[in-house]
């Protein structure tokens, strides 16, 4: 969809020309330009503990979150060569090699500064990076509160949460509250992490834990203030992308103890990693096996081998498959990297409004005028207020999925817009988008139907006159 994202680059040009006397203001205004540029920016936040440095590292395949000693954010850019750059509180950046310690990669430790950082910038080759940047989020604690913070810094925010309960997603609640543009769940998703210690661990944790997150995202409290919510385990995701040789030679070893002789073994961290264990396979293998896999991964590995994933290629690939980052990456395109350009409005607005306030004088009134015509009438809003307010408006349950699909639930490729086959051709895509104009321009006008639903289907009719004239 065309529209807001020039008109809202566009505010903030002539933002830094009207300010371009006020040197605060100035700086200010071209930090969000620069950002303008960048691409997509996600943070993976949660409470402590929940699996975020785990999961960042299942995203780029790699072993680098914590990349150092301390507790500080870390941004992850995807650019052809390695390098960190750390940021002293108080004092000036210093920059380190990214170097592979065994499996895992860290900055130099002889670059890493003393004292406390106020955060970490690394620069890391990796396909997944592209078009978008992470940040490997610290969890808040009682005396600094900083998920505000970080659903500031960022375009686009997975909330990691170990129970999808309603308590612990009240940050990603108050998030969507405080957006200005009346859109705020379009920047979150909810990731039921550590997905595989659902139901205490059983073979079946990770088909549970799919379904509990189905459950939570059915709800309309919790469909209100995120995109989805989804279940991962991304130990196992991590484990299956950076399985080695030898990681597969012992799990083969352990699948080939005799199965009476290993499940006692199996039913616990302390029997797997003890003196009785029923093979000789050294006990600091088993200890890194645990650390790598955890328990329910050298289980469900031991599974795989017996029943047919025989070499580590198999083996590696149905980890990653059973993990759900694969479905948690879809949705990241779908739901976020393909519909950057909102998002990045959206961030610059919600930068933009505080600044038009405290700023006087004509420029800065006039901008705050246009800033407020930007958010009343940018289509891409309006469409995602008519989301966020779906279900309370007495739509059939297939009407309202037709209304969802349409203006972007589901994604905002035109395809997937339509309910199409993806590989549907133009002609069939205009065909069905002017069949879905003329049924919406009659719902649009249906005197049996409310206010509010007719002014969702004024929204859907606008969005398939989009479509139709691509
Ligand atoms: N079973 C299981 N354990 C996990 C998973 N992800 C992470 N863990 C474990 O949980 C612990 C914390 O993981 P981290 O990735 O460091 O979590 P974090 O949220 O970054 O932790 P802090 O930065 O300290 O708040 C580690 O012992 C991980 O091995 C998972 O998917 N399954
Ligand atoms: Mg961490």
């Amino acid at each position: 969809m065309t529209g807001l994202a020039p008109a809202v680059h566009h505010l903030l040009l002539r933002a830094a020309e009207v300010f371009q006397d006020v040197p605060r203001a100035r700086a200010w205004l071209h930090g969000q330009l620069e950002r303008w540029e960048e691409p997509l920016r996600l943070a993976i936040a949660g409470g402590r503990q929940t699996g975020k440095s785990t999961l960042v590292n299942a995203l780029i395949g790699e072993r680098l979150c914590p990349p150092g000693p301390g507790d500080a954010p870390v941004w992850i850019h995807g650019a052809p060569t390695a390098e960190a750059i750390m940021y002293p509180s108080g004092g000036p950046p210093v920059s380190g090699l990214i170097r592979r310690e065994g499996d895992r990669s860290r900055v130099d430790p002889d670059a890493w500064p003393d004292g406390p950082l106020d955060r970490v910038d690394l620069r890391w080759p990796a396909r997944s990076l592209r078009g978008l940047t992470l940040l490997d989020a610290v969890a808040p604690d009682d005396a600094e509160p900083t998920d505000a913070r970080v659903f500031a810094a960022a375009d686009a925010v997975l909330y990691l949460v170990r129970q999808a309960a309603l308590p612990e997603i009240a940050p990603v609640r108050a998030a969507c509250d405080r957006a200005p543009t009346g859109a705020g769940a379009v920047g979150s998703m909810v990731v039921l992490a550590r997905a595989d210690e659902v139901g205490g661990g059983r073979i079946d944790a990770l088909t549970s834990a799919k379904q509990v997150a189905r459950g939570h995202r059915d709800r309309v409290e919790v469909r209100q203030v995120c995109q989805d919510v989804i279940a991962v385990a991304g130990l196992l995701a991590l484990a299956g992308r950076t399985m080695t040789e030898l990681d597969f030679d012992s799990l083969c070893q352990v699948a080939a103890v005799p199965r009476a002789d290993l499940e006692p073994a199996l039913l616990s961290a302390d029997r797997f990693a003890g003196a009785s264990f029923p093979a000789p396979l050294p006990p600091e293998v088993r200890a890194e096996l645990l650390d790598r896999y955890g328990l329910f991964g050298v289980r469900l590995a031991v599974t795989l081998i017996r029943t047919g994933s025989t070499s580590k290629a198999a083996l590696a690939a149905e980890l990653v498959r059973r993990s759900g980052i694969g479905d948690l990456r879809e949705s990241i395109g779908r739901l976020f990297t393909d519909r950057a350009d909102v998002l990045k409005a959206r961030t610059a607005l919600a930068a933009l409004g505080p600044l038009l306030r405290t700023e006087t004088g004509p420029g800065a009134n006039e901008l705050a005028a246009e800033l407020e015509r930007i958010v009343a009438g940018a289509h891409e809003f309006r469409e995602l207020r008519t989301l966020a307010a779906l279900d309370s408006m007495a739509f059939t349950e297939e009407l309202a999925d037709e209304v969802r699909r349409l203006i972007g639930g589901f994604g905002v490729a035109p395809v997937i817009r339509l309910g199409l086959h993806e590989d549907a051709t133009d002609s069939d895509l205009e065909a069905e988008a002017w069949d879905m104009l003329h049924r919406w321009r009659e719902n649009a006008e249906r005197p049996d139907w409310t206010v509010a639903q007719r002014q969702a289907a004024h929204v859907v009719v606008r969005t398939c006159e989009e479509l139709a004239m691509r």
